[in-house]
């Protein structure tokens, strides 16, 4: 038991040291290949409250990864993934993202859920999601994964807080019910080049269905989601990579656009 205590400390403090300093890691399980996901969770859980001891914020929000068939069938998993948003990843479209600080950040399209309830259970609906929420937004994820060359098992990556690193959250929010969330076309575009497009519907057929996975999953754990709470319910297109001096834009059917740029 000791020795696990030990164990885990040793690998939230590599990937703590690794995010802090901006630096890159050989992913965990090379080192502990026995690592199950529910110790990745526990890890992560770890990771987050290190973080968060040492920063003072705190969690406002849950993101989602790996909701895609493509990505899933890439990395032989067949299940989704989440990890925690804190207030300080928190950008805005008009500060820019310091690339100082990441090691080597990838951006992607997602829609943000604004949720005005609480939403907690293990049979959550995506009905249930709907009802919960009261706005849905256009959202750029930065994902860095702390792993070299962004490799990883699916232990390592939700021990990493599935990549997460910052996001801007549009301007324009929409009530839920005046789109059809199920299928809203996306273009993303980097210094005025369309890089990507794609659709909500490759968010596992719909952003609320992963959502409910998700609710479904935390309820598990004696987990949910709280009134306030901001969720990015999962890339929409691959994400694309960037450098100072970028600047990126999605623009979401029905939703508008979403911009960040990239500063020192
Ligand atoms: O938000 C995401 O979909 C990222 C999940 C982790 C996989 C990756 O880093 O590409
Ligand atoms: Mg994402």
């Amino acid at each position: 038991m000791t020795l696990l205590v030990d164990k885990h400390k040793e690998i939230i403090e590599y990937l703590y040291t690794a995010e802090r300093d901006a630096r890159e890691v050989i992913k965990v399980t090379d080192e502990y290949p026995e690592l199950t996901v529910k110790e990745a969770y526990e890890l992560q859980d770890g990771l987050l409250a290190r973080k968060l001891a040492e920063s003072g914020s705190k969690t406002v929000g849950l993101k989602l990864g790996l909701t895609s068939k493509a990505k899933q069938v890439m990395m032989g998993v067949n299940e989704a993934i989440y990890g925690y948003l804190h207030q300080d990843m928190l950008g805005f479209e008009w500060e820019g993202i310091s690339y100082s600080g990441l090691i080597h950040p990838k951006v992607e399209p997602e829609i943000a859920f604004l949720l005005d309830k609480d939403l907690q259970g293990e049979n959550i609906t995506e009905e249930d999601v709907l009802a919960a929420t009261k706005y849905v937004a256009p959202a750029l994820e930065v994902i860095d994964s702390r792993y070299k060359d962004f490799r990883f098992t699916l232990v390592d990556v939700i021990a990493d807080n599935c990549s997460s690193a910052k996001f801007v959250v549009g301007s324009k929010w929409v009530a839920p019910g005046a789109i059809d969330l199920g299928n809203i076309g996306m273009v993303m575009s980097k210094n005025g080049e369309v890089a990507q497009t794609g659709s909500s519907a490759a968010v596992l057929g719909h952003p609320a269905t992963a959502i409910a996975w998700a609710v479904n999953e935390l309820g598990a754990r004696g987990r949910g989601l709280k009134k306030g709470d901001i969720i990015l319910s999962g890339a929409m297109s691959e994400a694309i990579a960037f450098k100072p001096g970028d600047s990126v834009i999605a623009n979401f059917e029905g939703l508008g656009s979403v911009s960040m740029y990239c500063k020192e």
